[in-house]
């Protein structure tokens, strides 16, 4: 097969910057400090040092972004233009961007290159025409004004796309948390940011750990996005009551995915492994509960056995790497444990590599209220039960505390689209899977949290009634 991806000019682009990735505040970098590391978990080595933001540093970044806020929201047609700029800039960096990624978070070249970063230039400009459309589509709407965006380390740069795109096509500036994990393709994103012109002040990012981030969901902002974990997500509703922010969450997911007897079954064994065996099953969407119709149960089994024996698991800058490294040895533990702590049903395993890697996991035979129906795992490991009938299906599907995707597999449309809405959810995919676009809402219910990004509702998100709702801090300031 091809040579693995060189890692030459992305080691090279880190090695010019001092081995450090931190602040950048008011089109500025620094400060700049090896406060702790962020390692290559393919390999266990460190790939740079990282600032851990203080609360002071924190504040400073959102006055610069207070102070640059007005001037931003003038004009659309120059948000439109600077959008477009950091688009095109994108492209012409993307194989650093995409060797980056991989290098930090481990996630195979192959998605990298051809998912996380085309979809995140695709962010770009999508919302670019809407920031030349906000006035005449959305004229009795404004901009909220500074907004604290907090994303984690699964898609480190398409999540600061979902969040950085909307917030400055509407007017607003930001100061973005990346996660401790994985704060290199922020850090590549802020350099384009002063090469497209983007004005100081309108994009800061800080890097740091959950005190950093805390610190910005206390600081003087407008607006939290987050995306991450449930816990970390009702900490900060908790955090933000009665604060006046306003507030979006993105959370966790136990997504189901169902197969009926009626369904093409080769494709949908090609689409479970999108649903959990892409990026590790690490993705808040994953198709990680398989609900068979009982009757096809053990041939689909058998079909899913053999595609998995086909998965390749291993160096993530090889191109010929289906599944590549767990983020870091700490999740690379918990998904351990978690398979380890079950007693219940049959398991199946193909191999991994030593080191931070873990296997394609199959465990079939699960009760729907076992912990491992129940909990999300965040790793490669697939759990699965079958059900009688549609309502049995509606039944299991629904009973998690969760409600962020499902997807629904059967040549009988009718069924089909009968099952969809009666699933508890934001988003049901027919015959598909982790099918996203920025022109589409995405977000969750329940336990999955609230919110849309992307589509219409994602940049209503990040707008207000005109010279109305002004903040609690700002009308007691
Ligand atoms: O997430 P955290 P972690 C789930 C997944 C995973 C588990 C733990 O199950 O195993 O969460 O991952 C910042 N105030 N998901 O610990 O802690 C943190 O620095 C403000 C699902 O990495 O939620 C990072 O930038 N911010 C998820 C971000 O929050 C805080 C994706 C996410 O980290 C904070 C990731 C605090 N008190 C994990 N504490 C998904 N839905 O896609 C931490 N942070």
């Amino acid at each position: 097969g091809p040579a693995p991806e060189s890692s030459k000019e992305a080691l090279q682009w880190i090695a010019d910057r001092g081995g450090i990735a931190g602040h950048f505040i008011g089109g500025k970098w620094g400060p700049l400090r090896d406060d702790f590391a962020t390692n290559n978990p393919a390999t266990g080595e460190k790939l740079a040092g990282v600032t851990k933001g203080t609360a002071e540093e924190v504040a400073t970044a959102v006055t610069a972004a207070r102070k640059a806020q007005s001037a931003w929201a003038k004009s659309g047609h120059k948000r439109a233009r600077v959008l477009y700029a950091i688009a095109r800039l994108m492209q012409k960096h993307s194989r650093l961007l995409a060797v980056m990624e991989s290098l930090d978070n481990g996630k195979p070249i192959r998605e990298s290159r051809d998912i996380d970063v085309p979809l995140a230039i695709r962010h770009f400009y999508h919302h670019a025409g809407f920031a030349q459309l906000m006035k005449s589509e959305l004229p009795d709407r404004e901009a909220l004004g500074v907004c604290g965006q907090i994303i984690p380390w699964n898609f480190p740069l398409l999540m600061l796309a979902w969040k950085i795109a909307p917030a400055l096509a509407m007017g607003n500036t930001v100061v973005l948390k990346p996660a401790e994990y994985t704060p290199m393709t922020a850090m590549v994103f802020a350099e384009i940011c002063r090469e497209a012109g983007v004005p100081a002040g309108v994009v800061n990012i800080v890097t740091g750990d959950g005190e950093t981030g805390a610190a910005l969901v206390e600081a003087d902002v407008d607006k939290i996005a987050f995306t991450g974990s449930t816990e970390v997500g009702r900490k900060i509703r908790e955090a933000t009551a009665g604060s006046g922010k306003a507030l979006s969450l993105e959370l966790g997911g136990k997504s189901p995915y169902i197969v009926f007897d009626d369904a093409d079954l080769d494709s949908a064994v090609e689409g479970l492994v999108d649903a959990i065996w892409f990026n590790q099953g690490q993705v808040c969407c994953a198709g990680s509960r398989l609900l068979v119709q009982e009757g096809i149960a053990e041939r689909f089994y058998a079909k899913l056995k053999a595609r998995m024996q086909g998965l390749r698991v291993g160096d993530p800058l090889d191109k010929c790497i289906d599944v590549g490294a767990i983020v870091d040895p700490v999740q690379l533990q918990q998904i351990t444990a978690m398979v380890d702590a079950n007693t219940e049903g049959e398991k199946f395993q193909t191999t991994a590599p030593e080191g931070c890697f873990y296997p394609p996991t199959l465990i079939t035979g699960l009760h729907p209220a076992s912990t491992l129906m129940q909990e999300e795992i965040f790793g490669p490991v697939l759990v699965a039960t079958t059900f009688r009938t549609p309502a049995e299906a509606v039944e299991i599907a629904n009973n998690t505390r969760y409600g962020l995707a499902a997807s629904v597999w059967s040549e009988n449309i009718n069924l089909a689209l009968d099952i969809a809405p009666k699933l508890a959810c934001g988003i049901v995919w027919v015959n598909g899977t982790n099918m996203m676009d920025a022109a589409a809402g995405f977000g969750g219910v329940r336990e999955s949290g609230f919110g849309r990004e992307g589509g219409w509702e994602g940049l209503s998100g990040y707008t207000k009634p005109k010279g109305n709702a002004k903040t609690l801090s700002q009308i007691t300031a």
